[in-house]
């Protein structure tokens, strides 16, 4: 059969989708042809008459989309318009599909999979089930029996090119923790047991092996919820990578680790493996909301984490988040007083964005919070909180890195904060006249030679929106 996966790319810069790579994978080795269309502003336009003409071209047996929540709504409009237009059966699956079943019904598609695909995915393909109706994928237990990604299947030249030759790639699936925020509490219940797997070193090397050997690779950026989880296998795969890849290519690396998985000597081997930089999921600081969050961790830990990782000279970033139900301005101070503390090289704070499936998203619906739509890359808080009012929320967003260097002690800063929070935040001046300001007050700073931390966004001039924004530290 032919095979047409359908990449919705729409809302986030351009990249790969583990999920088609592995599907691609398991059904070229079944032996069916796949074809992609990566619908992104600079690949295949998000209009219906380009993807119909596309699809026509292509002839395809079955249409296979894959969705997040964010796109679904889009997603759901193409397979109507696809609908009117050929016959061929449309099919659904991802995280949408597998956390909101419900959804199925009245839905535009022939046929829903729930759960990992592959085992459903090929069964379709070889006409064993047919695609009606909703289909509970089977789990593979064993990663190890799957082929590797399909490389060829998306333009990952391009795509490694865009996100300055960085590699993203994750060898294990599942997260054992379970954060108030996150989708995996609910995808443990439905997926079952052995939800936490991870892939032989030995296979996971000689896929990166033959990765760089195709494509320009210069920072490999593992994506694995949890990397540093099973320290014997991390210890395995770190010396290995050392030897093969390091040593031989000069290529360093990048992880994702929780702050209580990290210590002294899983960071000294990071380092002298090629660790760059650990990121980490704090999200906020205030004692009270780790614990609503569910993160498990505290304080103290996310301070160890952060010495261990200074001893070594391991870059630190951490994801925060702003806007979390029953934030009130002390627990953001206590963040930013903290930040100042443990100083990250660079900060990322984004407002919370409640996913349906979890509990935050149940608490949200129960004391009536939700105010609009959720959408992605959220430049304002999707909640209305009773616990601080929207105003004053988006200004602490919005001023995060001066509220951090004026907990530092510099009172420069601390004049800005007050002046700019009397400004009118809707007004898009007030963002030139923010990033032309901190220019300055950074220039000061390095005169005096003072660690600080500064703006770092991406953003046209009368654009309101900072896009993916980030702080980042200056040490002069
Ligand atoms: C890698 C990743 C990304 C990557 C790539 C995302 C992508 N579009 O593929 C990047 C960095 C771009 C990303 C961005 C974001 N992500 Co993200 N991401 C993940 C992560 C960590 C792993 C997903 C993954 O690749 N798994 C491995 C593959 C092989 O598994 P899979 O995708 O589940 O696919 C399997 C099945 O679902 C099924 N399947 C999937 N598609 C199809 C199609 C067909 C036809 C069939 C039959 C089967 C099938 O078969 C696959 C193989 O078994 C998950 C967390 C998680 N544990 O799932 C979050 C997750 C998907 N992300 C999430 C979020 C919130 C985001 C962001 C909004 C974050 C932000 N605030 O910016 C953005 C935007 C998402 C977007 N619009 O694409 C949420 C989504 C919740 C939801 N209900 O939608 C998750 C679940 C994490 C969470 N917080 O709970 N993300």
């Amino acid at each position: 059969m032919h095979v047409l996966l359908m990449f919705p790319n729409i809302f986030t810069p351009l990249s790969f989708s583990p999920a088609v790579q592995i599907l691609s994978a398991v059904l070229k080795g079944a032996g069916h042809s796949v074809s992609l269309l990566h619908i992104h502003k600079n690949l295949i336009p998000n209009d219906e008459e380009t993807i119909i003409k596309e699809i026509k071209k292509i002839k395809p047996d079955i249409i296979g989309f894959t969705s997040t929540s964010f796109e679904y709504e889009r997603v759901e409009e193409l397979a109507g318009a696809i609908k009117k237009e050929v016959k061929t059966p449309v099919i659904l699956g991802g995280i949408h599909a597998t956390i909101s079943p419900e959804d199925f019904k009245g839905s535009n598609f022939d046929c829903w999979v729930v759960g990992e695909g592959e085992k459903a995915m090929v069964s379709i393909a070889n006409g064993e089930i047919k695609p009606k109706g909703i289909i509970h994928g089977e789990m593979e237990e064993d990663l190890d029996v799957l082929p590797f990604n399909d490389w060829d299947i998306m333009d990952s030249a391009r795509i490694i090119k865009s996100k300055g030759n960085w590699l993203d790639i994750a060898f294990s699936r599942g997260c054992p923790f379970d954060c108030a925020f996150c989708a995996n509490a609910l995808l443990k219940k439905i997926k079952g047991e052995p939800y936490v797997r991870k892939r032989n070193v030995d296979k996971c090397i000689e896929e990166l092996k033959y990765i760089i050997s195709k494509f320009d690779v210069k920072v490999v950026n593992f994506a694995d919820d949890e990397f540093t989880l099973n320290h014997k296998w991390v210890s395995e795969f770190l010396k290995k990578y050392k030897a093969e890849i390091l040593d031989k290519h000069d290529i360093h690396f990048v992880i994702e680790a929780r702050v209580d998985t990290i210590n002294d000597k899983t960071a000294k081997l990071l380092k002298e493996c090629g660790c760059l930089e650990i990121q980490f999921g704090v999200e906020t600081c205030s004692p009270r909301l780790l614990k609503f969050l569910n993160k498990g961790i505290t304080n103290e830990k996310i301070k160890k984490a952060f010495d261990i990782c200074k001893k070594y000279d391991i870059n630190t970033y951490v994801y925060m988040m702003i806007g979390i139900p029953t934030e009130t301005e002390k627990d953001i101070m206590e963040t930013m007083k903290f930040l100042a503390i443990i100083r990250p090289r660079i900060i990322r704070p984004t407002f919370l964005c409640p996913v349906k499936g979890t509990q935050i998203y149940d608490y949200c619906v129960e004391h009536k919070l939700l105010s609009k739509n959720v959408t992605v890359w959220n430049f304002e808080s999707p909640l209305k909180l009773k616990s601080i009012d929207s105003t004053t929320l988006f200004r602490y967003w919005f001023l995060y890195p001066w509220v951090i260097n004026s907990c530092m002690g510099y009172e420069e800063y601390t004049k800005k904060v007050e002046e700019y929070f009397k400004k009118d935040t809707t007004d898009s001046a007030t963002f030139d006249t923010l990033l032309t300001d901190d220019e300055k007050l950074s220039k000061e700073m390095r005169k005096k030679k003072l660690e600080h931390y500064v703006y770092k966004a991406e953003r046209k001039k009368g654009d309101r929106k900072f896009r993916f924004n980030r702080f980042e530290m200056v040490k002069p």
